[in-house]
């Protein structure tokens, strides 16, 4: 049996679950919101990264169904979590090249925030940027049909494609995401530290808010907070956690 012919079979057989990692305001100190990160639980090839199957399902035109159900899932859980008084909780949402190029996104979306209560200004998606940028035209309609039900869009890995922030800035994007990549050295390398200078300076000023991703040390997170970058997210706050200890976690946050 190959791989991919497993993946074919993932929603029925339930193998796929997510995992939730925590958003640090570094304005506020406040959990702002989670990043659903999903999981594949192979019964006996075990844990499978996205990394390995993501590339596969959007091969096979299965991204669409499993990106449903990561939708609807992580929505009913965002939907749960509100119950426990966590009602300014945001909840992001990775979606692939295919899911936003294909037009019926924004409707599968209004369909879950209606199923299951979430206000739409509570869901953020996450689009990469060498998609948004290759297919600009064909995305913009989408995304502003997105924009229009409430939901924020990030992209997602910023600073590794090609795209410039003002070409950005013509999109209805309201969030960068900045790479792990020019965070690692952030504390030590004088060139990642005037990058990510750069980007959150720029994004400033064209109104987008700013997240950095992969931080790990606190050297990272104090440098990024005199830099004014908005929020970060990283094992340094939190690892991606299953839903049960993600609830504890943000319920006993300060
Ligand atoms: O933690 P991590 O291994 O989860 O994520 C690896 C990559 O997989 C990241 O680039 C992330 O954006 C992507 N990814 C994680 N979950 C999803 C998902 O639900 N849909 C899509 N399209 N990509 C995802
Ligand atoms: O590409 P995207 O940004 O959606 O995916 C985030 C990926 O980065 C996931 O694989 C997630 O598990 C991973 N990740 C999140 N925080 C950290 C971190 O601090 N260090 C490392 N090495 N990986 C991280
Ligand atoms: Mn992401
Ligand atoms: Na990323």
């Amino acid at each position: 049996a190959t791989l991919s012919g497993a993946l074919r079979k993932v929603l029925e057989n339930g193998e796929l679950r997510l995992v939730y990692q925590p958003r640090l305001s570094l304005r506020t100190g406040a959990i702002t919101g989670v990043e659903a990160l999903l999981r594949w639980e192979h019964p006996y090839l075990g844990l499978i990264p996205p990394n390995h199957f993501i590339p596969l399902a959007e091969e096979s035109g299965m991204i669409l169904p499993i990106g449903e159900w990561v939708m609807r899932e992580a929505c009913t859980t965002l939907r749960r979590w509100r119950q426990h008084g966590l009602g300014t909780l945001n909840m992001s949402v990775n979606v692939s090249a295919l899911q936003l190029l294909r037009g019926d996104l924004p409707r599968y979306v209004a369909k879950v925030l209606a199923d299951t209560g979430v206000p739409g200004e509570r869901l953020e998606l996450e689009l990469t940027e060498s998609v948004v940028m290759a297919k600009a035209a064909q995305a913009a309609q989408t995304m502003q049909a997105l924009r229009d039900l409430g939901v924020r869009l990030a992209i997602d890995d910023f600073g590794t494609g090609y795209s410039s922030l003002a070409y950005l800035k013509r999109l209805p994007i309201t969030t960068l995401k900045i790479d792990k990549a020019f965070i690692d050295d952030i504390a030590q390398n004088r060139d990642d530290k005037a990058i990510t200078h750069s980007i959150i300076a720029m994004a400033r000023t064209l109104g987008l808010y700013v997240v950095a991703e992969g931080v790990e040390h606190q050297a990272q997170a104090r440098l990024l907070m005199e830099q004014h970058c908005d929020e970060i997210q990283g094992y340094w706050v939190a690892r991606p956690l299953d839903p049960y200890r993600c609830l504890a976690f943000l319920r006993n946050w300060r």
